[in-house]
């Protein structure tokens, strides 16, 4: 992608469709970038807020809900890829199988997907099912990055957990944390997409 990360503006968000089908996946070249994590951390505010554009949410926003890929648009350079969260209480052990399982094809098959964005509340502890999803990743080799969500709502002791948790569980020393509120750090988020893009 040759815009530069500082006039590349994510203002053309399109939502296109959300389906449980792969077959009916674009069959096209464009990249894709996957955004998971836990129900309700945040993954489908993210998308509609980087955007600018609330009215999208409505479109994706059923919490838990909707056992499928939301797919967007952005730019019309490359998607955006919306999933249910897992942890999500009132969903049955067949539905869930049955999503891991669609879920699974998706990150080891689609050529178009080129990272998966990870989201973490920063005012939890990173769980089981955290750790499970990273594992899975670096199995499959698939690239990942780690984004701390809702970082309007922390204090800065809050923050200082969040960083230590990761450094020590995840080894990592760098974690870019991001609210969707005022959307502090959007720049760091789109130069990840850049990277990957
Ligand atoms: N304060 C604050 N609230 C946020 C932020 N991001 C999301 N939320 C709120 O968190 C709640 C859950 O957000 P969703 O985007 O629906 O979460 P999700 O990860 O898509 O959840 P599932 O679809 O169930 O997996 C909503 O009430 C959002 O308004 C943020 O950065 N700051
Ligand atoms: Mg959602």
């Amino acid at each position: 992608m040759n815009d530069q990360s500082d006039n590349f503006y994510l203002k053309n968000i399109k939502y296109l469709f959300t389906t449980s089908d792969l077959s009916k996946l674009p069959n096209d070249n464009l990249k894709e970038i996957v955004i998971v994590g836990r129900s309700n951390v945040g993954k489908s505010t993210f998308i509609n807020t980087i955007g600018n554009n609330q009215k999208l949410a409505k479109k994706s926003n059923k919490p838990g809900k909707t056992r499928a890929l939301s797919l967007f648009s952005v730019n019309d350079k490359f998607r955006l890829v919306d999933i249910p969260g897992y942890g999500y209480a009132n969903v049955s052990k067949d539905q869930i199988k049955r999503f891991a399982i669609l879920l699974d094809k998706y990150f080891s098959e689609r050529k178009n997907l080129k990272l998966a964005i990870l989201l973490l509340d920063i005012r939890r502890k990173i769980s089981q099912d955290d750790l499970l999803m990273i594992d899975y990743f670096k199995k499959n080799n698939l690239q990942f990055k780690i984004i701390g969500t809702k970082l309007d709502k922390v204090t800065q002791k809050e923050k200082a957990a969040f960083k230590k948790n990761i450094k020590q569980i995840l080894d990592l020393d760098e974690v870019i944390l991001y609210s969707s509120i005022n959307k502090f750090n959007l720049l760091a988020v789109k130069k990840i997409f850049l990277e990957y893009l």
